[in-house]
């Protein structure tokens, strides 16, 4: 296996709308990140993910882009990107920029010429067809709601659209459309950014015919010859990291994508974790309690699985799901600071580069002050609202409205919590941000957690040392001890006769393990002192021998 530089990263997503105003419009922007640059050195991540910051009509929050090469103007300007990505690389940080080409925002000039006649020379640039019976060519469905058809009256065609109506697909098959995103990217490269994050990236290709109604990574016919040829133009003339986010990919899949050898990318994110407590029928708004064991038996496929083929990508959070430590841990004041210690241990330490979410180091949480469905501001989550309890009444309020709080997007997408001033430091006081605050912010803040070398923020920044000064914690090979367990996770990472064990209490409850007191010395704990056999609530320790 050739070693790369992306493989011993840690890699920090940032929000940028929810990241830092800099000029009181509400907005984070450009100029407050570049403000907060060094707060990510602090953590010691070595990457960004700088979600969409490019110019968009913000239906989805930046992934409906209009003009891929100008910068979203309530974010700055270029000048102010290029300033952000000076200073990051001043800093030793990199940037992964978010490519979103599986899809444009209808406000998109090749969108607004496509739709214009049959016949335009953009027409073949999205996915039209004829309305079959009077209605929709085939039964798919959008992610938020609905068909994903848009009948356009202009023509009298329907075009695909995956997302939102005003996110229409783009068309792979055309040899422009693919000439087209390899320029812009070539452009971006360039300008010096390092890599990209590929949203929905195994959604590019879409069959002949749509009526394979199942979702997930199998209706996808030419993917690896499109992610080929991206990576022979464009990726492989350049030392950058590539993830793709590939929902319903399996280990067998995530081979070809990010196979050692297969060229394509250098990782991505699988989802199957993220599924365990979504209901069959309504998705993410009824939630299910999860089973550690089929947790850790998911991790681990992908741990064993992998190993030696593919590299691993380890999230627990991202913008789009809810706050880890409420889902995972326990968000009571009495454990959120050891849930979250404990969960960032167990995932870090697996195999894999590690992603850690905006907040996430600080123990952020859910959201739980939405009174009503307008205090909302994503997209999916209002559509669902629309179409589950308005229109279909297959979902009373309330019970929505607790999806909501337990997994819905904008769990994620309130400001970032710095400070106890009003606004938590995200905006000026007397600014309303463009979605409400978290209301615990005056007890979880970044202020309070820098220098206290006890807070969850010193947690993860340990562990971002501690996996600089031991290569166990990158490259070691993951085995998972008592399967069965339903209440702790133990593992195991071995490297040149190396032993690097890990044990954690996933309950409220004091238990009795033999795995809690493996030979060799104690690397990092989240209780201060060694009780042996005993793991006291959310414990979790971490042995080197
Ligand atoms: O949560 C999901 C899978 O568990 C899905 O929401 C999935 O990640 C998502 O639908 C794809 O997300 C990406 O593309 C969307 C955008 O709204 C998301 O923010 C982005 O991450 C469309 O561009």
């Amino acid at each position: 296996m050739q070693k790369h530089w992306w493989q011993e990263a840690v890699v920090y997503q940032v929000y940028p709308r929810s990241f830092q105003d800099s000029d009181d419009d509400g907005l984070g922007d450009l100029n407050g990140l570049r403000r907060r640059l060094p707060y990510i050195k602090r953590l010691g991540a070595d990457v960004i993910w700088l979600t969409p910051v490019y110019r968009s009509p913000d239906d989805d929050n930046g992934y409906d882009i209009s003009d891929y090469e100008s910068i979203q103007p309530a974010f700055g300007t270029m000048a102010d990107f290029d300033a952000v990505l000076a200073d990051a690389h001043a800093l030793g940080l990199k940037i992964v920029m978010d490519l979103v080409v599986n899809h444009t925002s209808d406000e998109h000039a090749w969108f607004a010429e496509s739709r214009k006649a049959v016949d335009n020379p953009y027409r073949d640039y999205y996915i039209w067809r004829d309305p079959v019976d009077g209605h929709e060519p085939a039964p798919w469905s959008s992610t938020f709601s609905g068909s994903a058809w848009e009948f356009d009256e202009a023509t009298g065609q329907y075009y695909l659209h995956l997302f939102s109506k005003k996110q229409p697909d783009l068309n792979w098959r055309n040899d422009t459309v693919r000439d087209e995103i390899y320029g812009m990217m070539t452009r971006w490269l360039d300008r010096g950014i390092d890599g990209f994050r590929m949203d929905v990236i195994n959604s590019i290709s879409k069959p002949e015919d749509f009526t394979n109604t199942r979702r997930g990574d199998d209706r996808q016919a030419q993917v690896h010859a499109y992610l080929r040829e991206m990576n022979d133009r464009v990726l492989s003339k350049y030392d950058i990291m590539t993830v793709g986010e590939t929902g319903g990919v399996t280990p067998e899949s995530a081979q070809l994508y990010a196979g050692y050898d297969t060229h394509e990318l250098s990782m991505v994110f699988q989802f199957q974790h993220l599924s365990l407590d979504l209901d069959r029928e309504f998705g993410r708004w009824r939630h299910h309690p999860i089973q550690l064991s089929r947790l850790k038996a998911i991790m681990t496929r992908w741990q064993v699985e992998l190993a030696g083929k593919a590299w691993n990508s380890l999230f627990w959070s991202n913008h789009d799901q809810p706050r880890a430590v409420s889902r995972w841990g326990n968000d009571r004041p009495l454990y959120r600071e050891l849930s979250a210690k404990m969960l960032g241990a167990v995932l870090h330490y697996q195999q894999g580069t590690p992603y850690i979410y905006q907040g996430e180091e600080l123990g952020m949480t859910n959201v739980y002050n939405v009174q009503s469905i307008d205090d909302c501001r994503d997209i999916e989550t209002l559509n669902a609202w629309q179409d589950l309890v308005e229109t279909r009444h297959l979902l009373a309020p309330d019970e929505m409205l607790l999806g909501i709080e337990l997994c819905g997007r904008d769990n994620a997408r309130t400001p970032m919590q710095w400070d106890t001033s009003a606004n938590a430091g995200f905006t000026s006081a007397g600014v309303t941000p463009w979605i409400g605050l978290n209301d615990n912010y005056p007890k979880i803040n970044a202020a309070s957690q820098v220098d206290d070398p006890n807070s969850v923020f010193s947690f993860y920044r340990e562990m971002n040392a501690l996996r600089k000064q031991y290569p166990i914690i990158t490259y070691g090979d993951y085995t998972l001890l008592a399967p069965e367990d339903e209440q702790v996770w133990a593992y195991t990472r071995t490297l040149d006769g190396q032993v690097l064990t890990v044990v954690a209490n996933f309950t409220d409850e004091t238990l009795t393990r033999p795995e809690a007191a493996p030979a060799g010395t104690l690397l990092q704990q989240n209780y201060g002192d060694d009780a042996g056999e005993r793991l006291r609530p959310y414990e979790v320790k971490v042995y080197l021998k």
